[in-house]
């Protein structure tokens, strides 16, 4: 199986999904809470999810899905070909605001990305990686990192994380601009295309960052969790990605990593 191919394959069924989720929005949509307020889901996030179960089992029955919806359950290893997916990254953005959501897919091989997929649904932005490739956002090449300055950069992070760690009072008071948007796996995109310099999360899935994550490590963006350990993409864990060149600076102000 040839990479590129696996790369078009996944593009095209994500294509899909979006089809699926535009149809669904144009009808009705049954929302859930899962394990509190602020965790919704729907069925079109369940449906996104089925398409891609099946789609595998027709197409690659021997790779494995890790997706946020249930599929996620039997998968204990990283071994071999596993597509860790986010059928709908940013529910709420998708209940409430009906845009700024995503569909997100890491295919890693062996535990590590081989290709990922960030897809901005309404505004059809495409970031894709393939490995040893680099990135592109709509078939352009995402550049290497340019060098920035704390003073000149925006980092984004839910404004609740500040409740849970004030050290991120010392990045706002650092920085040019914070933002929140609300969808992990399109911010980590938006560092891998130098929109934004910096996200932090307290809390994310394999299925919030794996996507993101292949995007990043193709244009050497930095990446590891708040404690500044490396992600295993098995466990739920914080995440810290940056600009390779303001990462140390964010750590220097706020002291976040350290202990
Ligand atoms: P989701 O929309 O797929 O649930 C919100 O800031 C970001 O964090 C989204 O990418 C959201 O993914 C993710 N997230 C992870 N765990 C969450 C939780 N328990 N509740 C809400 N959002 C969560
Ligand atoms: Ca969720
Ligand atoms: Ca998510
Ligand atoms: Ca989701």
């Amino acid at each position: 199986m040839n990479k590129f191919e696996l790369k078009d394959t996944a593009v095209s069924w994500v294509y899909e999904a979006a089809t699926f989720i535009k149809d669904k929005m144009k009808q009705s949509i049954e929302v859930d809470t899962k394990s509190n307020k602020d965790d919704l889901v729907t069925d079109v996030d369940e449906g996104v999810e089925a398409l891609f179960l099946e789609k595998l089992k027709e197409t690659y029955p021997e790779h494995r899905l890790m997706g946020e919806e249930g599929s996620f359950e039997s998968i204990k290893d990283l071994d071999g070909i596993v597509w860790i997916l986010d059928p709908i990254d940013g529910t709420i953005n998708f209940v409430h605001m009906e845009s700024f959501f995503a569909i997100s897919i890491g295919i890693f091989k062996d535990g590590k990305p081989l290709i990922g997929i960030v897809y901005d649904v309404m505004k059809d932005d495409l970031f894709v990686s393939v490995k040893g490739e680099g990135a592109t956002l709509n078939g352009d090449q995402l550049l290497p990192h340019a060098d920035r300055k704390l003073d000149e950069a925006i980092v984004s992070f839910n404004t609740g994380w500040l409740l849970k760690d004030r050290r991120l009072e010392e990045v706002v008071k650092h920085v040019r601009g914070t933002r929140s948007y609300g969808v992990a796996a399109l911010e980590m995109a938006y560092v891998a295309a130098g929109k934004l310099d910096a996200y932090i999360s307290y809390h994310l899935a394999p299925w919030d960052v794996a996507g993101g994550a292949a995007l990043l490590d193709e244009v050497g963006g930095k990446m590891t969790n708040v404690k500044g350990e490396k992600l295993t993409f098995l466990e739920k864990d914080s995440l810290f990605a940056a600009n390779p060149s303001i990462y140390d600076a964010i750590v220097d102000v706020s002291g976040i990593t350290k202990d």
